[in-house]
């Protein structure tokens, strides 16, 4: 699936910068920085529930060497770290779901939850 090492942490670096991109200008509506777009909310979660699914084929074994800030506890602790990305996947499905209602009160609690699950990996998996 990928050629080099160095090819799947570009991969999965890509998802995650676009992923955090969109779920950011939700984020900004969700913290009132910009005003609220129903429209806009729907289909930045679209692409961030998508996207979620992509960076977790690109955690080869072997990848955690070169430009990345992937810990060893990603291999070492795998099922930990499946059971981290599966809530996240989940989370923002949920904000998908969210964002479909228009309502933005329900957006604002799905993005804090979908944050977290952002967050729980960082501590456990990524470096500094
Ligand atoms: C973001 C983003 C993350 C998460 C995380 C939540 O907007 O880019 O990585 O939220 O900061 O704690």
């Amino acid at each position: 699936q990928f050629q080099k090492p160095e090819d799947a942490i570009k991969y999965r670096k890509g998802a995650f910068t676009v992923m955090a991109a969109h779920f950011g200008r939700i984020g900004a509506m969700a913290q009132g920085k910009v005003p609220f777009d129903a429209a806009a909310a729907q289909s930045n979660a679209e692409i961030v529930a998508t996207l979620s699914r992509l960076p977790f084929t690109a955690f080869v074994e072997g990848t955690d060497k070169g430009e990345t800030r992937a810990k060893p506890e990603i291999w070492t602790d795998a099922a930990k770290f499946k059971e981290g990305s599966q809530a996240m996947i989940d989370a923002v499905g949920k904000l998908n779901a969210a964002a479909k209602t228009g309502n933005l009160d329900q957006i604002k609690a799905a993005f804090g939850d979908a944050g977290k699950t952002c967050k729980a990996c960082h501590d456990n998996f990524r470096k500094e």
